[in-house]
């Protein structure tokens, strides 16, 4: 069996992604969680010392986007059987995986909290309008509730993060009738509930996370256990 391990549920954005995508697609998986600055480190796993990795016997793969392609090669579902929403889920993926640096750096991932942001300049901006665009145009060329068609797929998986992400601080931002409707949609999802429910239970404070947040804006709601 797999074995995955992850970061605190509140803040691993990257941990997430591998997590819902198993889940999501009833993959079974033993969940490995490390809290971030805590224990021996994630160099006792992971040879980059970070989180995700996935441990399979004696095959380790360390990053999210290998992950998902390690999986598909036994799990097919991974990536939409359709050639041309193949195509778009794993470009999209891609885009995700080593893009969008504004939103992320400022829009650092903690579902458990809501935040009024003290800025939203332009580049954070242009990220949410491509996000937009790109869910809009997933979800009207392949017809279905997620992005690539009718079924769960990796690039739902890849933009889980964002989805909390606008929970958290998108209560202002400007976004399309449709891409509000597909972030309700997978916040609704019963995997990404399972992964909220966790984040919320967990009390461990990770300060660098908390720093950044801090700076990005004001926490005017706290929904985690004390
Ligand atoms: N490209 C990697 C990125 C992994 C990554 O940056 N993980 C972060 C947390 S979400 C991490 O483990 N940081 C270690 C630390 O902060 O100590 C992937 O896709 O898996």
């Amino acid at each position: 069996m797999y074995e995955l391990h992850i970061g605190n549920k509140n803040y691993s954005s990257w941990s997430l992604r591998p997590w819902v995508l198993l889940k999501a697609l009833g993959i079974p998986f033993t969940e490995r969680q490390h809290y971030f600055g805590e224990g021996p480190g994630f160099s006792t796993f992971s040879p980059t010392a970070l989180v995700p990795a996935l441990v399979d016997g004696a095959t380790t793969v360390w990053d999210s986007l290998a992950i998902a392609e390690y999986v598909h090669e036994a799990y097919p579902a991974v990536w939409p059987a359709n050639k041309a929403a193949r195509a778009f889920a794993r470009s999209a993926a891609a885009e995700m995986h080593s893009g969008f640096s504004t939103l992320r750096n400022i829009c650092s991932m903690s579902v458990g909290i809501r935040v009024k942001l003290h800025d939203t300049p332009p580049a954070l901006m242009r990220d949410l309008a491509r996000i937009d665009a790109l869910w809009t145009t997933g979800l009207t060329n392949f017809g279905g509730a997620y992005l690539a068609g009718e079924a769960f797929t990796a690039v739902d998986a890849f933009f889980a993060p964002v989805v909390f992400r606008i929970q958290t601080y998108g209560a202002g931002f400007e976004l399309s009738a449709t891409a509000r409707a597909y972030a309700d949609r997978m916040l609704a999802l019963p995997a990404m509930v399972e992964w909220y429910e966790g984040g919320l239970a967990e009390t461990q404070r990770d300060l660098p996370h908390e720093a950044e947040i801090a700076a990005s804006g004001e926490i005017i709601a706290d929904f985690r256990a004390k």
